[in-house]
């Protein structure tokens, strides 16, 4: 079953002005088209990975076949973060949080130092990579991951990711990476970040 770039859950332009509408066609129709492009290539030149999820390939990235490892570690990681990031978006989101994640967050010292800690993350990744909040063994974390690297690949489960490569920003924030952090959280969409806290393992 070939992997398939999900159609964004609203129109281009829709998460405007925080984030543009060309950099959305750009992220959505082309990088993460790559992504699933480059990973179903992969895939298909190895009989048991097509029966596997995505996300059941990062899990187990280190029982991958190792001709194709790094392309899946990178193109099936590409494809499960930004199949999440457009869904933990939305127009009209951010706010501040509510449900079962305010408790999350009221556990981590509160929503300006969660931000903060979030952003500070983003911040630090030096090159292209991720901020996350991930949760493992029970325990809530904000971390950074590398390049297309998944929190599944080393046991956690990722709740919110924010995506910090250049493509996510630069034609609106050019080198001011801070600056579209701040920004990010109005169009964060705690719904679904509810619901993924709901379907993380424990
Ligand atoms: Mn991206």
């Amino acid at each position: 079953m070939a992997l398939e770039v999900p159609p964004l859950p609203y129109a281009y332009n829709a998460l405007e002005p925080y984030i543009d509408e060309q950099t959305m066609h750009l992220h959505h129709d082309k990088h993460h088209q790559a992504y699933v492009d480059n990973a179903n290539a992969a895939i298909a030149k190895h009989a048991e990975l097509q029966q596997k999820t995505a996300e059941d390939i990062l899990k187990g990235i280190n029982r991958v076949p190792e001709d194709v490892r790094s392309a899946l570690r990178n193109n099936a990681g590409g494809h499960v973060n930004h199949s999440m990031f457009w869904k933990i978006m939305k127009p009209q989101g951010g706010g501040n949080p509510s449900g079962k994640i305010a408790d999350v967050i009221k556990d981590l010292g509160g929503f300006d130092a969660f931000k903060e800690k979030f952003n500070d993350a983003g911040v630090k990744r030096f090159g292209s990579g991720w901020a996350w909040l991930i949760v493992k063994g029970g325990k809530y974390e904000i971390i950074s991951t590398a390049n297309q690297d998944s929190p599944l690949m080393d046991g956690a489960y990722p709740i919110m990711g924010n995506d910090v490569w250049e493509h996510a920003y630069y034609l609106k924030y050019q080198n001011r990476r801070a600056e579209y952090l701040k920004a990010w959280w109005n169009v964060v969409n705690w719904d679904e970040i509810n619901k993924r806290l709901a379907e993380a393992p424990r």
